[in-house]
């Protein structure tokens, strides 16, 4: 559901600068340390992002769940923007389950919670019932807003589960991501959105949606349609199209402003995002 500023119904763009899965000598221009991870967020918030999915990578650019390194992260977005900052508590599909439940103590404002296991390329992201609903009680005890990742459509059976076991999360928004295209999971089409939209559960209050690879573009326009929320960036495509190597993850961030703005549901401010999602207003960056 978008929300209203008005008469103008709005859309959330999420930017998902890094991921776990590309590595900076394939792509040097992926954002990966603290600097690098600042200035794409204020250059993709001037762009029209209002929130940001973090993954952080050490001082080798490998993906990291160090806590220390994750708090640094944190801050430095914190201090450089007013952007929602979530924090992956997937991490990389070879993290283990105590690592990523601690991703929490970093503080976000947001985390993302995949509801199941999926395959993922050649191996598995592991995501077991147990495991899910320590996620959801850990955030709710530490007033952090979940998004609920989404990959399948038992996903979405899965996070019904989750809401009818467990209530509302802390704030009582229900936020969710469909991710669409990863191998192993629900494909990039609109036919997989339209059905994965039409089984959500009716505790949700808002949603997003993004495509992997070359659905990318049909599942953001279909997404839009629907009246849904986007994500873009790096850790979703590396293509901006056939043969084109994205440059930045702004650019991304760019052209999905652009689409919302042609469907007359323009991007919205950080502010609208963190009423959209019931968190409370963000401390002035210091820049
Ligand atoms: N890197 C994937 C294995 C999340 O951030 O919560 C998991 C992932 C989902 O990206
Ligand atoms: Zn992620």
């Amino acid at each position: 559901m978008p929300c209203h500023d008005g008469a103008v119904p709005r859309t959330l763009l999420t930017v998902a600068p890094t991921g776990a899965e590309t590595a900076k000598v394939d792509v040097p221009h992926l954002p990966t340390t603290p600097e690098e991870l600042l200035a794409e967020a204020v250059a993709c918030r001037a762009a029209g992002a209002a929130m940001i999915h973090v993954h952080v990578r050490d001082g080798e650019h490998r993906p990291t769940l160090d806590l220390p390194r994750v708090r640094e992260v944190v801050a430095a977005l914190r201090e450089g923007t007013d952007l929602v900052v979530q924090l992956s508590t997937g991490g990389g599909v070879h993290d283990p389950l105590p690592a990523r439940l601690a991703v929490l103590d970093a503080r976000p404002d947001s985390c993302s919670l995949t509801c199941g296991s999926t395959n993922f390329g050649d191996d598995v992201f592991l995501n077991p019932w147990p495991f899910v609903v320590d996620l959801f009680e850990k955030a709710r005890d530490l007033h952090v807003v979940p998004e609920f990742e989404l990959f399948d459509l038992g996903h979405v059976h899965t996070l019904a589960r989750l809401l009818d076991t467990c209530g509302l999360p802390w704030g009582g928004a229900v936020h969710c991501d469909l991710v669409l295209g990863v191998p192993g999971a629900m494909p990039a089409t609109p036919q997989a959105l339209v059905a994965a939209v039409q089984a959500l559960p009716p505790q949700v209050t808002s949603w997003s949606a993004t495509g992997i690879g070359r659905g990318h573009l049909p599942v953001a326009a279909t997404t839009l349609a629907l009246g849904g929320h986007l994500r873009v960036g790096m850790e979703d495509n590396l293509l901006f199209a056939r043969g084109r190597p994205v440059r930045s993850n702004a650019e991304l961030v760019e052209r999905a402003a652009t689409l919302a703005e042609l469907v007359q549901r323009p991007p919205m401010t950080t502010a609208q995002a963190r009423e959209l999602l019931h968190l409370p207003e963000a401390a002035a960056p210091s820049t």
